[in-house]
């Protein structure tokens, strides 16, 4: 006797193949208590794609959320570029994805940790893809340390246990690092949601006009919101009470209408300006002060739409650095180098060779490219010649309307730093935020949240160092931690 009670306007289940389902109760059996038949392919279809319902988590920004919403250009940037997505009047429809960056996916949203802000512009001219954070810098300069400063931040090969000792020993021996883990530590490390808190592309990109003049751009998204941060103690209270508390909030929030907002303004240096700047504008550790480039307004990023299926649109979206457009370019920054490979490489991994063929991911532009085949398949050209040249009207690259950016180089090849600039060095920025930027009372709130993760097992001889690090941020920032943690 079966307990699925049809009505008359339910909808009818069906098998993957589109026909009726006979039951998603019951499996076929000899008898009502004989063994189950190995024809009961419904049955086995089911248990077969249950045991293939994971795709691989992101192996870093594992943890996240977004929604789709749109860009609408406010005032006119068109002398430093040409790309459409930034023309007077123009409105793109988008993407933002936020995230963690170490935790796996069942981890608390509110843990210490930069957020991902992921932006993707469905542009009509291709796919606009500016994967940034909530933090204007990173950690390291150079792409090869990468893998290494993740495993760092993750678990130890061992007992797979997070571990402060691991953390500190790398940060401590890259002190290149300082600038970011100074930011990480103030309260903009633990955000209260991911509506208030800043969004940066971090690196430097190039923006080119209609004119073929290039110009170098640091992207700054400043929530209309006003930034809101929780302590460390209300990060961990809230951790232990809701690992999805950001998530659930930016859902809610658009669900009831409150559509959050961001205002898009740029620092624009002229190309000539890089070669002789005080700090290496590629670096990628550093900010550009913003007396020396203003801030400069281009529009409004709302976010109005949830999405609505978390997995086909969120953990399938696919977002690329690699991902541009007439007008816009990279620069020499070897992390944005290093990525434009990383990111897509990922995606064919993690999704498939076609994931730009997922609604999610597919641009809003023609795709007229000479790709082919490879698994799941579905946007096709139909009887279009497969090969280039070709004498049957097949698409043909158009290197004036690509407008690939570049920039001059020369040199032999090798593995070193880059060449430092005047007043390039690991402390100087985290050492002017520090004592310029934060408030005597974020002071104290940056040397107790260091406390507390110091003390929370970090082993010498990295504590040591660990002192010493912050002596070179700030002597009296590092004097007050190392009384904290009762070490000379
Ligand atoms: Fe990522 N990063 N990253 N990253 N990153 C990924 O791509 C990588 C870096 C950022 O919501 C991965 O889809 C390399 C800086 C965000 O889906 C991976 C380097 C910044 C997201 C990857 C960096 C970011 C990622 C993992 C050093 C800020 C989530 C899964 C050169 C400016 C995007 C994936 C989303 C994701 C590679 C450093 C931001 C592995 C090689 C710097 C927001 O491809």
């Amino acid at each position: 006797m079966s307990t699925e009670h049809p009505s008359n306007d339910s909808i009818t289940s069906t098998t993957e193949t589109g026909a009726p389902a006979p039951s998603d109760a019951f499996s076929l059996t000899a008898g009502a208590d004989g063994p189950i038949l190995l024809h009961d392919h419904h049955f086995i279809s089911q248990m077969a794609h249950f045991n293939r319902e994971r795709v691989p988590e992101r192996n870093v920004h594992a943890k996240g959320g977004g929604a789709f919403g749109h860009f609408t250009v406010t005032a006119d940037v068109s002398q430093f570029t040409r790309a459409a997505v930034f023309q007077p009047g123009a409105v793109t429809d988008t993407l933002l994805r936020f995230s963690t960056v170490a935790g796996e996916q069942g981890s608390a949203d509110t843990v210490r940790d930069p957020r991902g802000f992921a932006l993707k512009f469905y542009t009509s001219e291709g796919n606009y893809d500016l994967v940034g954070n909530n933090t204007p810098i990173f950690f390291i300069r150079d792409p090869m340390k990468f893998p290494h400063f993740i495993r760092s931040q993750k678990r130890l090969p061992d007992t797979g246990l997070r571990d402060n000792t691991m953390q500190w020993d790398f940060w401590t021996l890259n002190p290149e690092s300082a600038h970011q883990v100074t930011f990480l530590f103030t309260d903009r490390g633990t955000p209260a949601n991911w509506r208030q808190q800043h969004g940066f592309g971090s690196h430097t990109y190039m923006w080119t006009n209609a004119g073929g003049e290039k110009f170098w751009v640091k992207y700054h998204f400043l929530t209309d919101q006003g930034i809101a941060t929780f302590s460390a103690s209300e990060a961990a209270a809230v951790a232990a009470q809701d690992a999805d508390f950001h998530r659930r909030d930016l859902f809610e929030h658009i669900a009831r209408g409150d559509h959050p907002s961001w205002t898009l303004k740029v620092q624009i240096m002229p190309y000539a300006d890089a070669a002789a700047y005080r700090f290496n504008p590629f670096d990628i550790t550093k900010v550009w002060p913003h007396g020396d480039y203003p801030l400069i307004e281009v529009g409004r990023l709302v976010l109005d739409r949830n999405p609505e299926n978390f997995f086909a649109q969120i953990e399938q979206a696919a977002f690329e650095p690699s991902a541009l457009v007439p007008g816009i370019g990279i620069s020499p920054d070897k992390m944005l180098l290093g990525r434009m490979f990383a990111y897509a490489d990922t995606h064919r991994y993690r999704i498939g060779t076609n994931y730009l063929q997922l609604p999610v991911n597919q641009p809003k532009s023609p795709v007229n490219s000479y790709t082919f085949d490879g698994g799941m398949r579905y946007e096709h050209s139909g009887n279009s010649p497969v090969y280039s040249p070709n004498s049957f009207g097949g698409p043909v690259a158009n290197a004036e309307a690509a407008a690939e950016s570049g920039w001059e180089v020369d040199g032999d090849m090798v593995r070193s730093a880059s060449t430092l600039h005047a007043e390039d060095d690991d402390f100087g920025q985290p050492g002017t935020l520090v004592r310029q930027v934060l408030t005597d009372t974020e002071r104290v709130v940056l040397a107790n949240n260091v406390i507390g993760h110091l003390r929370a097992g970090v082993q010498e001889p990295v504590l040591s160092r660990a002192i010493a690090y912050w002596r070179a941020v700030d002597k009296g920032l590092g004097d007050t931690i190392a009384a904290g943690v009762g070490t000379p």
